[in-house]
């Protein structure tokens, strides 16, 4: 049970898991004001591991009055080095705590504990580090100016400003990490936010939310309130206050923000669902493609929006890498999200169990083949098998939707055959990978790819320094890099004349 295993916590998680868990504004932790609370799950067994305020549209109003104060106040006179200094400091906060956040994010979310310590923190670590050395590098131009309507001797700059109040609102796949993508760029331009962490996945940005006082973040620059979306998400979205909200999670969620957000026209960003192509050519290093194609689909039991679910493989070898997956497929240890040998934990939630196997009952009723996997993993906890599925057609549910588990459909090709069509008939556009020793034919597949981002002899690559986003329906605008600063700043145009 999960008492048992708090038995061999470090004290650090079960002192905070023995807390309830509050909302954090104007720089305090604070309860709901009508009490409420909802609790949040151990996926691993189903055991509730904490409560957790339960926010409504007044924690909404306080954390948007909070941030439009804290956006004329210190922060905004505080000077670019030093907001640079205090999200450095974050980093490293989060780094000394870099265990009990890898236990924390795996208690809640299900992934394993030791990927959540080789991926999840450090990356968060790594966001910050990398945002810290923007604030005093955001630049505007100087650019010369004929104005033929208006003739003159002028001189015109930009600055970018910050577009003011910021609401994140985000998903339970990686709860720090996505917490990390929002706040930083947002911070680092000079913006106050709120953030709405995933309902599911609550616990690490509380423990965040405590790091960002004592790195020195003024009162109300970062607040966070915990609700479900239908409320509290929303409530945001549709809030005259913030000036801008952006967002992870599902595509039809992401409509929803874009007709609330229209009520003062807010800025608005979106990473939503994807259904990548990976596409291994016969000529492909067989081995990594195959351990590649692997990673693709079954990292973090296949919830990333980047997940690699269409495997297209070149016939000459499409059975040794069907055979090759699915051997891999098989070999992964899927367990207690806890265990040290866990390489695939728990679903996140029951209603995402439910989703996933509903989409292996109608892959096997529309005739697809289940290679490996295809079922639910015992009966305690939200385990699913990984599963690789052949004899697809594109119409298939599995082929066209977002499962958002640990299962890849298998398409073979012939050369000559329209490749880029099949891969890219899809509403989404997030990212796609091609696996091939020929330069000149993995240039010609990228420049082909509709997706934000393409792999080549790779997957999963992240960099703070990378821009990251969808095409189609996968998204509005780039997160991360110089890219992002488009959606965290507004640029002004001043023009002086000098005659
Ligand atoms: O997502 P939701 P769900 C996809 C994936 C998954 C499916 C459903 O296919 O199976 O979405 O997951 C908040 N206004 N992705 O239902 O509902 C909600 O509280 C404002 C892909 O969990 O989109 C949470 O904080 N906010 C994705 C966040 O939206 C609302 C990651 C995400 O939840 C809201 C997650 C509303 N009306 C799911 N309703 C990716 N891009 O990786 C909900 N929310």
């Amino acid at each position: 049970t999960t008492d048992a295993s708090h038995a061999a916590l470090p004290a650090g998680v079960t002192d905070f898991l023995n807390r309830p868990v509050h909302h954090f504004i104007d720089g305090v932790d604070v309860a709901s004001l009508s009490n409420d609370s909802f609790a949040t799950f151990n996926p691993s067994d189903g055991t509730p591991l904490a409560e957790v305020a339960l926010g409504s549209t007044v924690e909404v109003d306080q954390a948007v009055a909070a941030a439009r104060r804290a956006l004329d106040g210190p922060w905004s006179r505080m000077s670019e080095s030093q907001r640079s200094k205090i999200l450095w400091r974050v980093a490293e906060l989060i780094d000394s705590r870099a265990d009990e956040f890898a236990i924390l994010e795996a208690l809640d979310s299900g992934k394993p504990a030791t990927y959540a310590r080789a991926v999840d923190i450090p990356l968060a670590v790594d966001w910050f580090q990398y945002f810290a050395g923007w604030p005093t590098k955001l630049e505007g131009t100087t650019i010369p100016v004929s104005a033929v309507a208006t003739p003159g001797n002028y001189f015109a700059y930009t600055v970018r400003e910050p577009i003011g109040v910021v609401a994140a609102v985000i998903a339970w796949n990686f709860p720090l990490m996505l917490a990390a993508w929002k706040l930083a760029p947002a911070l680092a331009a000079g913006n106050t936010v709120i953030l709405k962490p995933a309902e599911q996945t609550p616990l690490t940005a509380t423990l965040l939310g405590e790091l960002m006082r004592e790195a020195g973040v003024p009162e109300g620059v970062v607040n966070i309130v915990h609700g479900y979306g239908h409320d509290v998400g929303a409530a945001l979205a549709a809030h005259p206050g913030v000036d801008k909200i952006s967002f992870t999670g599902s595509t039809e969620v992401g409509k929803s923000i874009i007709t609330a957000a229209s009520g003062n026209l807010k800025k608005v960003t979106l990473e939503l669902g994807g259904k990548s192509p990976n596409v291994i050519f016969a000529d492909a290093d067989l081995d990594a493609a195959i351990a590649g194609a692997a990673n693709a689909i079954f990292f973090n039991q296949g919830e990333a929006c980047e997940a690699g679910s269409r495997l297209f493989v070149e016939r000459a070898v499409y059975e040794r890498v069907v055979d090759g997956v699915a051997a891999v497929a098989g070999q992964l240890t899927v367990g207690d999200s806890l265990a040290p040998d866990s390489q695939i934990g728990p679903l996140v939630s029951q209603r995402q169990l439910e989703r996933v196997l509903g989409y292996l009952d109608s892959g096997h009723t529309e005739g697809a083949t289940t290679v490996t996997g295809g079922r639910r993993k015992g009966d305690v906890g939200y385990f699913v098998e990984p599963t690789v599925l052949t004899d697809v057609t594109p119409t298939m549910k599995v082929v066209t939707d977002e499962i958002f588990g640990p299962v890849v459909t298998v398409t073979p090709f012939d050369d000559g055959d329209d490749l880029l069509r099949a891969a890219n008939d899809t509403s989404y556009g997030l990212a796609a990978a091609v696996w091939t020793r020929d330069l000149t034919k993995a240039h010609n597949v990228a420049a082909g790819f509709k997706a934000g981002t393409v792999w080549i002899n790779s997957y999963h690559v992240l960099d703070p320094a990378l821009p990251f986003g969808g095409y189609k329906q996968s998204g509005w605008g780039r997160e991360h890099g110089a890219a992002v600063f488009d959606a965290y700043t507004e640029t002004k145009t001043v023009i002086l004349d000098r005659g």
